[in-house]
């Protein structure tokens, strides 16, 4: 096989596994870090071989032997494939594991991180596909990173918020409202129980409404609320713009007003998502990460990056809030896979689960937990289901399903906040709100019109 495959490709492109990056009999350090790859081979080339191309193209190798090698400590800085497993019911994918050095990798960087373990093999041609399944960072690097800056147990404690998930909604339409009109709906959906309003991924400084505005707009909408309602509030501002100088700008504001909260969107890259992290850490402010763009690489099962890395990078860059999907809204997700995306934001130490795609154990050391955020087309109608699915540490984030309300905004986050607290007041009485839940919600109805509508 490997013959027929060196045929195919020109000389010294499958020459890895000769070359070192394949080790059958490697046992992974407790300081490596491990990544699993789902690979599907081009026809006939040997999955062994494709492995070690992957490891040695995601470490130190070029398609041929160097005379340099010979002046490093070659041996440790070749990442080493280990194992490979044919993927069940998937013929020709096959999961490759591979350990790395630590010392191949820069302290605090998911920009070195992403330089290695995605930089090239995913256009590499002996491949016709490959997805990164997984990794594994052992503690010792996680402690090179400083986390979110909040966390959930702060962000409970600042909020004075405690024993439900929160809720939120996005402001709609996305684009075109001026500021007073967009102040308007941020006021109307905390008054009526929300917890946060959002600005969403594509709102930064058009010509409709600068984002000054916005910001004045919104947080003069934020202190009636808190003052109508007794409860501390927030909205995302998203600070997301061309340089870091403006985000920054735009996030000193928004701390000058007041706003305990800023938000960027993922597509302004790992090294701009510390930077930003860095900032609220110094400015005591929480940072909402929207994961406007994954889908371009995280939806196919076949090729890309799985979410659940990218929300491991993001635990590991600092973000306090990050969109995880919703399992049952109008955006792709099987629930026990998200279930999984949640648990890597969670816990103190994730452990290995299959049946939710996780395949490694990570301790997490210190890091502080990242509140997760279900959005994406979900409603009051689904509160038993979310509540079910993801517990009390989560922000429920309904636009559409509060702006979209027949009685109005007010009465959409009404309908929300009663349908969130008669499902936690059910379950809390041991009540199995998975099959009661639209039971229990039909008969709020009956006092609660917004919530019947
Ligand atoms: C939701 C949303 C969010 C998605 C992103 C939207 O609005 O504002 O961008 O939730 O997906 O524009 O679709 P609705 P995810 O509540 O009106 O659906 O959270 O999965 O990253
Ligand atoms: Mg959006």
């Amino acid at each position: 096989q490997i013959m027929d495959s060196k045929k195919r490709y020109s000389a010294g492109v499958l020459k890895y596994a000769q070359m070192g990056y394949w080790d059958a009999d490697y046992v992974p350090k407790e300081t490596d870090i491990l990544a699993l790859f789902r690979i599907t081979p081009q026809d006939g080339v040997d999955a062994i071989e494709a492995a070690a191309a992957v490891a040695g193209e995601s470490s130190t190798a070029t398609w041929t032997v160097v005379w340099t090698d010979r002046l490093t400590a070659c041996d440790m800085y070749r990442a080493k494939a280990y194992r490979v497993d044919p993927v069940p019911n998937n013929p020709g994918q096959y999961f490759c594991y591979v350990a790395y050095d630590l010392s191949l990798f820069e302290e605090g960087s998911i920009a070195n991180v992403t330089a290695s373990i995605i930089g090239n093999v995913f256009s590499f041609k002996p491949l016709k596909a490959a997805r990164l399944e997984d990794m594994k960072f052992p503690v010792a690097y996680i402690k090179t990173f400083p986390g979110p800056p909040t966390g959930i147990i702060v962000e409970r404690e600042r909020l004075d918020k405690f024993g439900r998930p929160l809720l939120g909604a996005t402001t709609k339409p996305k684009l075109g409202l001026s500021g007073r009109n967009y102040g308007r709906v941020v006021y109307e959906g905390l008054k009526g129980g929300l917890d946060f309003m959002k600005d969403d991924e594509n709102i930064n400084s058009q010509a409709f409404m600068h984002w000054r505005d916005r910001f004045l707009f919104v947080m003069e909408a934020v202190n009636r609320a808190n003052a109508a309602t007794g409860e501390v509030k927030g909205h995302y501002l998203n600070v997301t713009a061309g340089t870091m100088e403006e985000m920054y700008r735009r996030a000193e504001f928004a701390k000058e007003l007041g706003s305990v909260v800023v938000m960027i969107d993922l597509v302004v890259g790992w090294t701009a998502i510390q930077s930003m992290s860095f900032w609220c850490r110094q400015n005591d402010m929480m940072l909402h990460m929207h994961r406007a763009g994954h889908g371009t690489y995280t939806r196919q099962k076949n090729h890309g990056v799985s979410f659940r890395v990218i929300a491991k990078w993001l635990r590991m860059c600092g973000v306090d809030h990050l969109h995880t999907g919703t399992a049952v809204g109008k955006l792709e997700g099987d629930p026990m896979i998200v279930q999984g995306y949640y648990n890597i934001c969670r816990d103190s130490h994730t452990k290995m689960d299959l049946e939710r795609g996780i395949f490694f154990d990570q301790d997490w050391g210190s890091l502080r937990k990242v509140m997760p955020v279900a959005s994406g087309g979900i409603h009051a109608g689904q509160m038993h289901q979310l509540l079910d699915l993801f517990g009390d540490d989560v922000v429920l984030q309904f636009g559409g399903g509060t702006i979209g309300h027949p009685q109005g905004i007010q009465a959409g986050a009404v309908a929300n906040r009663v349908a969130l607290e008669v499902m936690v007041q059910a379950r809390n009485e041991g009540r199995d709100i998975k099959n009661e839940g639209p039971q229990i919600l039909r008969d709020a109805g009956k006092w609660c019109s917004p919530l019947k509508a």
